[in-house]
């Protein structure tokens, strides 16, 4: 899974994504900083994942992980080939969710589109050049198709997304409009987390509850992973920052894309996967390996919730909790699962 994240220039792009990836990509006080896009995996944390260790005395554990793509700042214009525009835009086009931070802090050493701090105006700079740049792209398909009687449907459903966009409203559509949709990857269309970045110690602003935003310090957080765990955890204490922000922004995107997660158990091995919700086991299987999915027979199921209440596997299997599942199986949240399969070559 990838993410996006998008913004103004010097927003604190670059900032995050090394906080998220403990990494150490360029971060400088002017604009345009980022030109070619960084790109860090993520472990996604599960303190589940320590607890199964010790129940079923695991060997190795691997953690679910998730792709962050940071890019250059957007303009306005930005869509037109402004400021670096958008040959970036293009890069978005493939991620399954964009993070959308927006600035918050102040510091007049830090360049900014205007003196004033205004989350709302920034915001809407920026979906609107997402919109252009989606109206252009659904124009040119529009005049591909018009004449082609076969693509009447498309081109009326076309006719009502542009609309929508074109005044700044997310289109209505059903699961079969959205299907259709899919193909052309539009940015306004895609699930978006906002973040504001916060100076230290503020709230977030009141204006950004209806974008249902949350909090970061982006900068504490990126100097933070710095630090040992256990200093990290003190420091947070004394701050008085509860929750830990990046893994809640980790959670708040899963729960964006409507994941859910699943674990194998393999000769001692635990591992996490993301799985979207609603998806059959032996869908699940595929994402493991594709020949598990071809060759699917059927899987061993059993729930963390129902492991960690009887303690042990042995005592799992003895109280039926281990089930037996077929390929249509609907995989829950939490489900560990042992593939059986047939090699089909
Ligand atoms: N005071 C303060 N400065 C911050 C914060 N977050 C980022 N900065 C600073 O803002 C400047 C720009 O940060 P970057 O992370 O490079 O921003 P960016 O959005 O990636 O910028 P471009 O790649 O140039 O678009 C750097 O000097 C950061 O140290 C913050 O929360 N508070
Ligand atoms: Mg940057």
């Amino acid at each position: 899974m990838q993410i996006g994240i998008v913004g103004l220039p010097n927003v604190g792009k670059t900032t995050l994504f090394n906080a998220l990836t403990r990494g150490h990509a360029k971060v400088e006080i002017y604009p345009f900083t980022t030109i070619e896009p960084n790109i860090g995996v993520v472990e996604v944390p599960d303190e589940r994942l320590e607890r199964l260790k010790e129940l079923i005395e695991a060997c190795e554990v691997t953690p679910a992980t998730i792709e962050f793509l940071d890019i250059a700042g957007l303009v306005k214009g930005a869509s037109k080939g402004e400021g670096l525009g958008n040959q970036f835009l293009a890069k978005i086009r493939e991620v399954e969710a964009i993070v959308h931070i927006v600035r918050c802090f102040s510091d007049p050493n830090i360049a900014h589109i205007a003196p004033d701090l205004n989350p709302i105006r920034d915001i809407e700079i920026v979906n609107l050049e997402l919109a252009l740049a989606d109206l252009e792209l659904i124009e040119k398909r529009r005049e591909k198709i018009e004449k082609d009687p076969e693509a009447k449907e498309e081109l009326k459903l076309l006719g009502r997304v542009a609309e929508s966009l074109s005044k700044g409203e997310p289109p209505e559509l059903n699961e079969k409009e959205k299907e259709v949709l899919k193909g052309y990857h539009l940015l306004s269309l895609k699930p978006t987390l906002y973040v504001a970045n916060l100076s230290d110690g503020e709230k977030i602003p009141e204006e950004l509850k209806k974008y249902r935003a949350i909090g970061i310090y982006t900068k504490l957080e990126s100097e933070m992973q710095e630090l040992p765990e256990e200093e990290r955890a003190q420091f947070r204490a004394e701050l008085g920052i509860g929750e830990e922000g990046l893994e809640r922004l980790i959670r708040e995107s899963y729960r964006l894309l409507g994941l859910i997660t699943f674990f194998t158990l393999e000769r001692k091995k635990l591992r996490a996967w993301t799985l979207e919700d609603g998806r059959s086991i032996r869908e699940a299987a595929g994402r493991i390996h594709s020949d598990m999915e071809k060759g699917f027979i059927k899987a061993e199921v059993i729930n963390y919730s129902d492991l960690v209440g009887v303690g042990s596997l042995l005592k799992a299997r003895e109280k039926g909790f281990l089930r037996i599942e077929g390929k249509d199986y609907r995989v829950a949240e939490g489900d560990i699962i042992t593939i059986k399969f047939h090699l089909t070559r």
